[in-house]
């Protein structure tokens, strides 16, 4: 049959195909954001012969902008499943700690209405950025067509008519576009995978969406909508890196890995374990890369850096070489550049992200952590660390064994000490739980004292920081582990900034344990105050008396506020009560929270490290002076690597 028109091109294709081609045979119309959620459910990844749906649904609060366009494509299309939450910031940590905890293989859509809800979103996008963590942030935006504005919760700008709030998310977006035209999203969107897959390049990605344009429809070709597969690949670094990075460790004899959270994302444990096992190199971790090794291997000498052990900041003074695995070098990690203090040390990165591996004039090994292990070893099948450095380790490890004991064992009255409760819920844990934290002087102590047993299984969120994570985080991280216990470690601050997910964990039957230690204020900040040489003013919840705050502690009742939210609450005082507390709560089938009283200045001390904080050069107090003084001499261990 001769093609002449496009319908008789139609006819064929139906005719052997058994297809109903429609209007157009190769596409379809739908709305802007009805392609979104085609087009999202139908991706896919695979690593490692696993295959899985990159994302398993969508966070949202509805508005004006975007109710009547995403909205409605998700209403229409249950498959992408829509999840209602309180607060737009949380929702994005929700998808971030999903991401985290899967080891960033998943993710979760946000979508929000314009302005507020749309910035609301911002703080969760850095976080994200700066964890790199992939989350897909759908924020409305105003008209493309203007004619109407200026529109509800418009930004106006006189010079500009391009600018809208949506412009906030460009630096802390790995990825960021606005969808003017329908169009656009067949290129946009395909850009948003590559990014959000990118183990080098991932982060917040955002596409802010216009409010018409969201339910403007288009031709959208079938490719588009058809299943996609994204692979990710384990990179090999360039071989000849490798052979120098080999010699460099071949000649070290004090060489030290410090373990971030790339050795996580990579799922690289078991080639490190192995190893370090093989080469008797000891093994130190990032706040991200804790749990990379179980807390009981040989060669594990557990935190570096500003919330390090004595035996991770010691030999990392002294290390000839540093290989570093997945690593930012934070400054909590690298003490402010004052731990490596070695004239002689040099480094070696191995990291999927060229930015990070060139990081310390390293020799970088730009490449997947477990091939690159994995290469490295076969290498140095006959390299072994030194016996007497091998002996070092041994003693550093059952010092710092010790040190904890005694630590946590410091038996007070109530209140009782923080380390103390860290240790009763540690105990209380299955290696399969996943504890969650954020903010405040928690991460420090857990840090150090946490006895991580699996992968994951510490789940800090300590790139941003981010009072508030914790409970929102806590509820990502059970989305993405249903049959897991999660645990979230919160303080008072925390739980007041960001507590209302609280609901959404009951309304979606997402169990959360939550650990809430109320020592009524700021503990981390008071004493970084004190340590500055002031009084920690505005660090303590109290009653104003006059000019400060020094009247009786607020009486902010969490179990009460907890329970209002409709979770299962209890308080506990005592070790004892601390520990049959936590196991009603575990027993509980919603979402449960243990309020415990915890002393405000019994603190865990820090070891053989420091962090660099300014203070003020001149002041009237003699504290702050002298606060100063030692400060300016800290500040000149702070080393340059070029
Ligand atoms: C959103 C946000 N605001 C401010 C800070 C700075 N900050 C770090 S810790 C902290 C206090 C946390 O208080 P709390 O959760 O009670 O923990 P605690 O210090 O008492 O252990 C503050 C204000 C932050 N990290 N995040
Ligand atoms: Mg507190």
């Amino acid at each position: 049959m001769p093609v002449a028109t496009r319908q008789d091109f139609f006819d064929i294709v139906e005719a052997f195909t058994g297809l109903d081609c429609g209007e157009t045979p190769m596409t379809k119309r739908l709305t802007t954001a009805q392609a979104i959620v085609a087009f999202l459910k139908n991706q896919y990844v695979e690593r490692d012969g696993r295959e899985h749906r990159f994302f398993e649904g969508c966070l949202g609060i509805f508005g004006h902008g975007n109710v009547a366009g995403i909205g409605q494509a998700l209403e229409q299309d249950p498959g992408l499943r829509y999840y209602l939450f309180r607060n737009e910031q949380a929702m994005v940590h929700a998808a971030a700690a999903f991401a985290k905890s899967t080891f960033r293989m998943k993710t979760l859509a946000c979508t929000s209405s314009i302005g507020p809800g749309a910035t609301n979103m911002v703080t969760g996008a850095a976080m994200a950025t700066i964890n790199r963590l992939p989350v897909l942030l759908l924020p409305g935006d105003t008209f493309a067509r203007r004619n109407v504005a200026p529109v509800l919760q418009q930004l106006e700008s006189p010079s500009a008519q391009d600018v809208s709030v949506n412009d906030c998310f460009k630096p802390v977006s790995r990825y960021w576009d606005r969808i003017q035209r329908p169009e656009q999203l067949l290129t946009s969107l395909p850009e948003a995978m590559r990014v959000l897959t990118s183990q080098g390049d991932t982060g917040a990605v955002t596409l802010a969406l216009p409010q018409d344009v969201q339910v403007e429809a288009f031709d959208v070709p079938h490719e588009f909508l058809s299943k996609r597969l994204w692979r990710i690949p384990r990179n090999r670094c360039d071989g000849s890196a490798l052979g120098r990075a080999t010699e460099l460790i071949r000649k070290a004899q004090r060489p030290l890995i410090i373990a971030g959270g790339g050795v996580l994302y990579s799922e690289a444990s078991d080639a490190l374990a192995e190893f370090v096992k093989a080469t008797g190199i000891p093994v130190c971790e990032t706040q991200a890369g804790k749990g990379s090794l179980p807390f009981d291997h040989p060669q594990q000498l557990g935190a570096i850096g500003v919330t390090g052990t004595p035996g991770a900041n010691i030999l990392a003074r002294e290390a000839d070489l540093i290989i570093g695995i997945g690593t930012r070098y934070s400054d909590f990690t690298t003490a402010s550049k004052t731990a490596f203090q070695n004239p002689a040390v040099r480094f070696v990165n191995i990291n999927v992200c060229e930015f990070d591996a060139f990081k310390h004039t390293a020799v970088a090994l730009v490449g997947d952590a477990r091939v690159t292990i994995d290469e490295l070893h076969a290498a140095l099948y006959d390299y072994r660390v030194g016996k007497s450095y091998v002996a070092e380790i041994a003693e550093f490890r059952s010092l710092w064994a010790m040190e904890v004991g005694r630590i946590c064992n410091v038996r007070q009255d109530p209140p009782i000490s923080q380390a103390e409760v860290i240790d009763i819920v540690n105990g209380a844990t299955q290696p399969s739980d996943i504890m969650v934290c954020a903010a405040g002087s928690m991460p420090g102590d857990l840090h150090k004292l946490w006895r991580a047993c699996k992968p994951g299984g510490y789940h800090m969120e300590y790139g941003y920081s981010t009072m508030g994570y914790e409970i929102a985080g806590g509820l990502g991280v059970k989305m993405a582990h249903p049959d897991r216990e999660v645990y979230v470690l919160v303080g008072d601050g925390s739980y007041l900034m960001m507590a209302q997910e609280i609901v959404t964990s009951i309304q979606e039957g997402y169990k959360l344990n939550i650990v809430l230690l109320d020592n009524h204020g700021f503990s981390s900040i008071g004493g970084l105050s004190q340590a500055c040489g002031n009084d920690g003013m505005g660090t303590e919840y109290r009653y104003r008396t006059a000019d400060a705050y020094d009247g009786n502690t607020l009486p902010v009742d969490f179990a009460a506020n907890a329970a209002s939210l409709g979770a299962w609450t209890t308080r506990a005082h005592t070790a004892e009560e601390i520990k049959a507390a936590l196991c009603e709560a575990r027993e509980q089938k919603r979402t449960a929270v243990v309020v415990i009283e915890t002393a405000f200045d019994k603190r865990v001390p820090g070891f053989e490290s420091w962090w660099d904080v300014p203070i003020a050069e001149v002041s009237e107090r003699e504290s702050v002076r002298a606060a100063r003084k030692k400060y300016e001499e800290a500040r000149k261990k702070e080393r340059y690597f070029g």
